[in-house]
């Protein structure tokens, strides 16, 4: 029995420009239920975590923006996400900006031993307060999963770290700020920059990246639509031009469906107010199908 947990996630507070929080409805207007339907026994849409219209603000002592807020929802996320699992369903969580990684990981990593991540995405989300040019929190989750970070961000589930660093393949980086390089080559993180995925094709990298990680216990997709080119998603809040293309999108997505080694995922960023005609939650609903086995022919 194939069943799938859908959970909004309409978070904007771990950035600054507002509409992200209306990426679940975007994706959802995109017709992610309908298209998922076809290939699970059962999908159930959970419906958004609520995020309400708290009042934005900077945290004076840690610099990070919205703090408290952001470790709030998502520890409620991180609940969301465990319930999901337990009832032996795939959660997919839609963001919302990409500091909803902390919940997520929180909610998923406590089932696996040994999870592996693969963070698809333009930027390393590896800063932390003190490397961050912004202070902006969606720029941090990959860290603080790693338990570097506030800890009010690494404590959200309860327990920390989530995740290892040689369990990491970060894919489609082209935005990396000096802190964050600094933290891969100190950490031994894995990462396929927009260099590698030219030089190498993205056929190669996956098999690296499925070899990588074919051991262990379970596959965490981390979908930053921003890890895509602007041209094919141009609804997001921080575009990086050089991106990875829609084709060879779809192709890392089937062919992880082939491998069958991703056990949840999440597809965050879309900003619906910053894209044209909701085609960024299109394409994101498109990849969704080729993660979860549809085909072609
Ligand atoms: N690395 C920069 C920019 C950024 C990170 N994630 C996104 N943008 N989407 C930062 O603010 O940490
Ligand atoms: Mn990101
Ligand atoms: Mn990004």
């Amino acid at each position: 029995m194939k069943k799938l947990s859908i959970i909004g996630m309409p978070m904007d507070l771990g950035q600054m420009r507002r509409g992200v929080d209306m990426g679940p409805s975007a994706i959802r207007y995109a017709g992610v239920n309908e298209r998922l339907k076809k290939l699970f026994d059962e999908v159930h849409d959970l419906g958004d975590i609520a995020i309400g219209r708290p009042e934005v603000m900077i945290d004076e002592e840690s610099n990070l923006r919205n703090l408290d807020l952001v470790a709030e929802k998502n520890e409620s996320l991180a609940v969301e996400v465990d319930k999901a699992i337990e009832s032996g369903s795939f959660p997919l969580v839609l963001g919302g900006d990409h500091s909803i990684a902390i919940g997520t990981l929180a909610g998923v990593a406590k089932h696996y031993q040994n999870l592996g991540v693969i963070w698809y995405d333009a930027h390393g989300d590896l800063n932390t307060a003190e490397t961050s040019p912004s202070g902006n929190i969606h720029g941090m989750p990959l860290a603080v999963s790693l338990g570097i970070g506030h800890s009010k961000l690494t404590n959200v589930g309860g327990y920390t770290p989530k995740i290892n660093p040689e369990n990491i393949v970060i894919i489609g980086a082209r935005s990396l700020d000096e802190g964050e390089r600094e933290l891969i080559k100190e950490k031994g993180i894995k990462v396929y920059t927009m260099h590698e995925i030219d030089r190498l094709g993205m056929t190669k990298v996956m098999e690296e990246t499925i070899a990588y990680l074919k051991d262990k216990d379970g596959v965490h997709l981390s979908l930053d639509l921003d890890g895509l080119d602007p041209h094919d998603a141009p609804g997001v809040g921080t575009p990086v031009t050089g991106g990875i293309s829609y084709r060879e999108s779809h192709l890392a997505m089937e062919m992880l469906a082939e491998s069958k080694i991703v056990t949840s995922a999440e597809f965050v960023e879309v900003n619906p107010i910053l894209d044209d005609k909701n085609k960024t939650a299109s394409v994101a609903v498109a990849l969704m199908g080729s993660l979860f086995g549809e085909k072609l022919l």
